[in-house]
């Protein structure tokens, strides 16, 4: 079989199942930006079919949907250089997604670390849906032929299972159709973790707000969620590598770090040996500076929805210009007669 040179497209999604935090900025939508402006075409999805995989309030969804959208839009992405929308509109996602129901195995979602940490001890109770969303996912990556994925680490497992997918439907139809696809993880602060306890990731809706940073978060907020942020009671060491057995320093320094596009090295050769008294104030001067202009923007935005749907709605239909031949194709090659 001759292999099928496929064109670079990024494809990444963020869902909607509350507010954007710090942890979906540094971790997804700054890279995302980095990879428009690199020139690479792009397509970014809020995947509130994902959203609903646990309870959520409809109205709520409505407006997390539109404020993932406004925190991308104020982050940098331009819907006239990506391809920005929200996945309900493009119905192609559910229906490749079934097909791919069928392709994986539940053996390969069995074994997905991030459905065990989410429905925890009461799996049973868990949605289908939860159980099956890397299934999802992986047809929204590969409806567009997505060869590039810029994820935070905690998805990389689910990337490596769009490969398997990929490779498996090739396989078992003898054609080499779907791409497989690399996961991007790079850089300082691609996972930021809970506030309150260094061994979590920080989460949209984890318990308490205090956990996390929301990209809404006024200043004083802000500050203070830095302020009473977790440490320990040594001083902040002089090199990264002592930084191993001490997860909340670890954060905060690496969070500085992502925001200052730099590294652990050069925070530690600035506060290296120091307490927490200066780094903690400005960690949150140097959060609310990046952060400030980004919320103005979103705010902005959102006092506009009608504004914010119709972009959606135009990107969609940019989307699934791409995405309903892919569709249509996998029908034939699958033997699902269509019109
Ligand atoms: N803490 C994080 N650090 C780094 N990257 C993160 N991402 C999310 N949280 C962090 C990255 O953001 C993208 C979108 O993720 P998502 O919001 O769709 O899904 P999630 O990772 O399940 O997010 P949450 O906030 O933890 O959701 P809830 O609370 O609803 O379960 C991904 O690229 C992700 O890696």
């Amino acid at each position: 079989m001759t292999q099928t040179t496929f064109t670079p497209r990024a494809f990444s999604g963020i869902k909607p199942s509350g507010g954007l935090t710090l942890g979906n900025y540094l971790g997804a939508i700054k890279r995302w930006v980095a990879m428009q402006d690199d020139g690479m075409e792009t397509v970014y999805c809020v995947v509130d079919m994902h959203a609903i995989t646990v309870w959520q309030d409809p109205a709520e969804l409505r407006d997390a949907t539109r404020e993932v959208a406004a925190g991308m839009l104020a982050s940098g992405i331009d819907p006239a250089r990506s391809i920005l929308f929200n996945q309900a509109r493009v119905a192609e996602h559910a229906e490749l997604a079934w097909i791919f129901n069928c392709v994986a195995r539940v053996g390969w979602m069995n074994r997905m670390t991030q459905f065990k940490d989410k429905a925890g001890k009461n799996a049973e109770k868990a949605s289908l849906g939860l159980y099956a969303y890397p299934a999802l996912m992986a047809a929204d990556i590969l409806l567009y032929h997505g060869t590039h994925v810029p994820v935070g680490e905690d998805q990389k497992q689910h990337v490596e299972l769009t490969r398997d997918i990929a490779a498996k439907f090739n396989h078992d139809y003898k054609v080499d159709f779907f791409p497989l696809t690399e996961p991007v993880i790079e850089g300082p602060g691609m996972r930021v973790m809970n506030l309150r306890d260094g061994s979590k990731k920080m989460s949209k809706s984890g318990d308490s707000d205090m956990e996390r940073i929301n990209m809404l978060d006024d200043a004083d907020t802000i500050a203070k969620k830095f302020r009473k942020a977790r440490t320990d009671p040594e001083p902040l060491p002089e090199a990264p590598a002592d930084l191993a057995d001490r997860p909340e320093a670890k954060n905060l320094i690496d969070i500085y770090a992502a925001l200052a596009d730099t590294g652990a090295e050069a925070v530690l050769a600035e506060f290296g040996g120091e307490g927490w008294g200066r780094f903690k104030p400005a960690l949150a001067d140097l959060a609310v500076d990046k952060l400030a202009p980004i919320s103005t923007e979103m705010r902005r935005l959102l006092d506009d929805p009608a504004e914010i749907d119709r972009t959606l709605a135009a990107g969609a239909d940019r989307a699934r210009a791409i995405a309903a031949p892919v569709l249509a194709r996998t029908y034939d090659i699958v033997g699902l007669l269509r019109d």
